[in-house]
């Protein structure tokens, strides 16, 4: 399935629930260690080169970013309105343990409390298994109930060969069939239908809304 995206745009950042944007449009969240590759996840699936901020600088996203896109599932349905949010990494070491306390209570309670969430991506750098804040974050998106979408990311950097079985590697840690992940790659677009696929599913499940203005 080829999604295709009809627009996309920021729309606000947030560090406290008030700032949560109001609606009752759908959201899917992206989660993962720092520099895994959640914003260039996120610009991949938008067909949006910068529009979340990608960093070769571990630790720089400290708020929740909201983004909103319409998009159509094949060509002549009507658009469906979805929103994502990029959230800060976990498993940054240089910051204080304050402000690493303030960032986990931030991100925990957006993805136990927010109505509107839909779907987790959690995202897994490929080459590596899973680390324990990777299985904390799956275990803890279980324990709320949330529905989960595990994308291995920088796929492009294994070779062909080696990387089914990285893949059955992360699945196992995780506890996942064969095949639950979703193999991704921001730089080979590698991903980005099957992904599209999951999330459209998920959103559409309970019934996406409708954007402002969407017609036909
Ligand atoms: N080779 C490769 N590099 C990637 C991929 N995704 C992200 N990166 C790189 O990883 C670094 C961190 O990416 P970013 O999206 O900012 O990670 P975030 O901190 O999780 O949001 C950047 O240097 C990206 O260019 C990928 O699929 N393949
Ligand atoms: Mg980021």
């Amino acid at each position: 399935m080829a999604i295709q995206v009809v627009s996309v745009e920021f729309l606000r950042t947030s560090t406290r629930p008030s700032e949560w944007p109001p609606g009752r449009t759908p959201e899917v969240a992206f989660v993962g260690r720092s520099n895994v590759g959640k914003s260039s996840m996120l610009n991949a699936l938008a067909r949006k080169r910068g529009l979340a901020r990608v960093s070769a600088t571990p630790g720089r996203t400290r708020a929740l970013q909201f983004f909103e896109l319409r998009y159509r599932p094949t060509p002549a349905a009507r658009p469906r309105a979805l929103r994502f949010c990029d959230l800060p990494g976990y498993g940054y070491a240089k910051v204080s343990k304050d402000e690493r306390a303030a960032w986990g209570s931030m991100i925990e309670d957006y993805l136990r409390d927010r109505d509107t969430l839909r779907a987790v991506v959690l995202i897994v750098d490929v080459r590596h298994p899973p680390m324990e804040s990777d299985l904390d974050a799956h275990g803890f998106l279980s324990g709320a109930g949330r529905e989960v979408v595990v994308a291995a990311t920088k796929i492009d950097k294994l070779s062909r060969s080696a990387r089914g079985a990285a893949l059955r590697t992360v699945e196992q840690a995780l506890g996942l069939e064969r095949g639950a992940a979703v193999p991704f790659s921001a730089v080979e677009g590698t991903g980005t239908d099957a992904l599209w696929g999951r999330l459209h599913a998920i959103a559409s499940a309970r019934g996406a809304e409708e954007g402002p203005g969407a017609g036909g």
